[in-house]
């Protein structure tokens, strides 16, 4: 939601389930935001797919130079709905991206443990749709891959996919045990892997290429961390939401 321009405030607040937030606080964290072409998120893994064939039918019919992009996880790769969606976006050639971020497991199942294949993204063959593999801790190489995809998707030659390979930092869920399988997962592997934050990755890259100073890296933090506090304000003053509030978010527009 962020980086399509939503501000935080409202993803917070909506988070913390305040009536301020972009749902009025009624979608925990699958928050949706029009106006900032979010067009949904939802708690049962795998109704994203649906839906942004949904949106790239649109956007073709209507011909707006709009892509449908959809991401989801590696365990979410495993619906059904993955494989009929990825039918219909090929068949009908819709402007559309399908972004896997592997980040390797699915609450407790690592995807080795559900994947008979090492890259998810070699499902997109069996489609006819072109995919790429890229470090998903790299943010120009997803960048990199993302332009092309979108490119490709708005010069009317179809939908791509693209597999992020990443990690998870956390468990699942704040709360509930980091495990894989019936083992808590390795806290040095972890250690090792955040070494590869994507942040800092960036942070190093541009440093090294002379895009930002030390200085500019120092402003750049303090902006955000300031963007943050403000956020957190915001969603802790901010009055609960109201069963009543559903029926305004609902008719209000
Ligand atoms: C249909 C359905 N089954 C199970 C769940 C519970 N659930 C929520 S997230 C999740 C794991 C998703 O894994 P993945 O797609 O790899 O995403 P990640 O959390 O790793 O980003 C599961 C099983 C759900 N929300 N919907
Ligand atoms: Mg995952």
């Amino acid at each position: 939601m962020i980086s399509k321009g939503a501000d935080p405030k409202y993803y917070l607040a909506e988070h913390t389930g305040k009536a301020t937030g972009c749902c009025g606080g009624m979608s925990t964290f699958h928050g949706v935001d029009p106006e900032y072409g979010l067009m949904g998120a939802a708690g049962t893994v795998g109704s994203c797919f649906p839906v942004t064939v949904g949106w790239g039918l649109a956007a073709k019919k209507n011909n707006t130079g709009q892509v449908a992009v959809c991401c989801f996880g590696d365990g979410t790769s495993n619906r059904g709905t993955f494989h009929e969606c990825a039918l219909m976006v090929n068949n009908w050639h819709l402007p559309v991206i399908f972004v896997c971020e592997n980040n390797g497991i699915g609450m407790f199942v690592s995807a080795d443990q559900a994947h008979p294949v090492e890259d998810i993204s070699s499902l997109a063959q069996g489609y006819g749709m072109p995919s790429a593999v890229v470090d998903g801790q790299d943010v120009m190489a997803v960048a990199e891959a993302m332009l092309a995809a979108l490119d490709r998707a708005r010069k009317g030659k179809g939908p791509s996919m693209i597999e992020a390979k990443c990690y998870r930092f956390c468990s699942h869920a704040l709360g509930i045990p980091d495990f894989e399988g019936a083992d808590l997962r390795p806290k040095e592997k972890i250690d090792e892997m955040r070494k590869r934050d994507p942040v800092t990755l960036c942070r190093e890259q541009l440093l090294e290429q002379g895009v930002l100073t030390q200085d500019d890296v120092e402003r750049i933090g303090q902006a955000a961390a300031d963007e943050v506090a403000a956020a957190e304000k915001f969603a802790d003053e901010s009055p609960v939401a109201q069963p009543d509030g559903l029926d305004q978010l609902l008719y209000a527009k």
